[in-house]
């Protein structure tokens, strides 16, 4: 039913390849303990060989891989989720580079389950799992374990970001790119439509889940989507919450631990319709409405060919990719962060996507409203040492003569009463368009200690009307919840150890300098200097 992070493996010569955000085998001990349960497993059973394409058929940035799979539900999705068969053959030619991935349901015990990245010889064994993020081995496991070591190397950046285009009335589009931990919404905002006052906008997908991303010959920074098609989130899908996605999954579509209604159809929690007379669970026991379980698991999924979004971008398969202007992280934060903020600059950008964080919901296990780290929404995805990632964006940073604006949106934050501030959904649009808005030198900013915050009246409000305030309290930015937002960040950072580049530590100290000297100015004209207190980076 979910990923199992626990049981999901980096498996390198040595241990400090891997870094502390992950689970580590050695490759020798990996393969012996995995070829024991592999050993035999597929005897009776249909083996199928699926080559596929990360990326666009014919880009240069494509790479091929090869999964032996036993399970016919991964093979069908392979086939949806890639660019699978002849033309992955085609792309390969006599090369013998590609990514080499075994699969095996074998028992689906959860004692004899692994799933292990072997990322200096480019292969992956999974093993006891049937769940897409575990055994697609395309997804988590190649273009982002397999991808982010690949892009350290080669000095191209693989990240769990959705990839959109925002066409404004003049015709001209911006292409921005997001990373956000589950639960945010990426999905919906992957194919937002456009809220009642901005009609003449339109939002195409380029890609909902994963960007790999080079820099192009004219110094901007240019994105492919590797993948062709959606894995996303059934529960909660419908016609009210992304219509876009519902007509996607129509067709040609794969459903996982839904409710089976007795015409055959599926049906979950949250869509228009109302629930069948009787079905089967997700589980495969009769269900009936009101008996007490859930007819679909919460994280049950569709996988459904990206060519079938209506707000598909007419881009989407050039093999060049997409220029991105700016890039965007985002949590679920009901307090500290303001509804939207730019870095000051890229290294600012890298250290705001760096300490990334969000709360937890009552959809994932565990205690609601935990404010749990991921930087770059990576944590579970990053395939080597977390510190040496921080050292590749900053790598980055110089290596892209006209990088990607770096920003924060928070649609998240809520009153005192818990009650979200801001409508969110197609209304996200309107702090998009302040981005690029940012990107084009025409939308107005403000400085503050954290970065630069619309300036009164540049979000567009055509169309929708704030309660008085409303929109200050989204743009706050409290001393107090930020002093203890940076010892925060500074906890989590120093597990990275002498791994963590010192340009992080830099950056915690100025934003620390800044939030100082503010609160010193709160004291009158003149304190910050009387104290010694230093001003933060220039802003440019
Ligand atoms: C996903 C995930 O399935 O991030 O995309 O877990
Ligand atoms: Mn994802």
């Amino acid at each position: 039913m979910a990923r199992t992070e626990e049981l999901t493996f980096i498996c390198t010569e040595r241990r400090e390849t891997a870094g502390p955000n992950n689970n580590w085998m050695s490759t020798s001990e990996a393969k012996d303990r995995l070829g024991r349960i592999f050993d035999g497993c597929m005897r009776g059973r249909t083996m199928y060989v699926v080559p596929y394409i990360m990326g666009p058929a014919a880009s240069p940035f494509s790479k091929v891989g090869f999964e032996l799979t036993d399970s016919i539900y991964v093979a069908l999705s392979m086939l949806i989720m890639t660019r699978a068969g002849d033309v992955a053959l085609k792309q390969l030619g006599e090369s013998a580079d590609f990514v080499k991935g075994l699969h095996s349901k074998a028992d689906l015990n959860p004692e004899r389950r692994f799933i292990c990245h072997f990322p200096e010889e480019m292969a992956i064994w999974s093993v006891g799992s049937g769940y897409g993020g575990n055994a697609l081995l395309g997804k988590k496991c190649f273009a982002l374990r397999i991808g982010s070591y690949m892009g350290f190397k080669e000095g191209w950046m693989a990240e769990h970001m959705l990839i959109v285009g925002v066409q404004a009335p003049s015709g001209e589009t911006h292409y921005i790119a997001g990373a956000f931990p589950s639960a945010c919404g990426k999905t919906n905002l992957a194919m937002l439509n456009p809220p009642a006052g901005m009609e003449g906008y339109k939002v195409w997908t380029v890609g909902d889940d994963i960007a790999w991303m080079h820099v192009g010959e004219d110094g901007r920074l240019w994105a492919v989507n590797p993948e062709a098609g959606y894995f996303g989130v059934v529960p909660g899908t419908s016609f009210k919450t992304n219509p876009n996605a519902m007509r996607t999954i129509q067709s040609n579509t794969i459903y996982t631990n839904v409710l089976e209604t007795p015409d055959k159809g599926v049906w979950w929690e949250g869509v228009d319709v109302p629930p069948p007379d009787q079905g089967i669970d997700w589980q495969g026991r009769p269900w009936t409405p009101g008996n007490g379980e859930k007819g679909a698991h919460p994280n049950s999924r569709f996988t459904a060919p990206a060519n079938q979004n209506p707000s598909i971008s007419p881009e989407w398969e050039n093999p060049q990719g997409v220029p991105i202007s700016a890039f965007i992280f985002g949590g679920r934060r009901a307090k500290v962060a303001p509804l939207v903020y730019q870095s000051l600059d890229w290294n600012h950008g890298v250290y705001v996507g760096a300490s990334l964080a969000s709360e937890t919901t009552a959809a994932a296990v565990g205690q609601v409203g935990v404010v749990r780290r991921d930087p770059m929404a990576m944590l579970p995805f990053c395939g080597y040492d977390m510190g040496n990632y921080f050292g590749h964006w900053l790598e980055m940073g110089k290596r892209i003569p006209h990088p990607p604006k770096i920003f924060n949106v928070n649609w998240f934050r809520t009153d005192e009463n818990g009650k979200f501030l801001w409508p969110g959904f197609g209304h996200n649009l309107r702090v998009l368009k302040w981005i690029i808005g940012r990107c084009d030198g025409t939308a107005a900013a403000v400085e503050s200690p954290i970065g630069l915050l619309p300036a009164e009246g540049s979000i567009d409000m055509t169309g929708l009307e704030l309660k008085k305030g409303t929109m200050q309290e989204l743009l706050k930015v409290d001393p107090a919840d930020w002093k203890q937002e940076v010892e925060s960040q500074g906890a989590f950072f120093a597990k990275f150890g002498d791994r963590l580049p010192a340009g992080i530590t830099e950056q915690r100290k100025a934003l620390l300098r800044r939030l100082e000297r503010q609160a010193a100015e709160g004291l009158g004209p003149g304190a910050a200097d009387r104290a010694g207190i230093a001003a933060g980076s220039s802003l440019t």
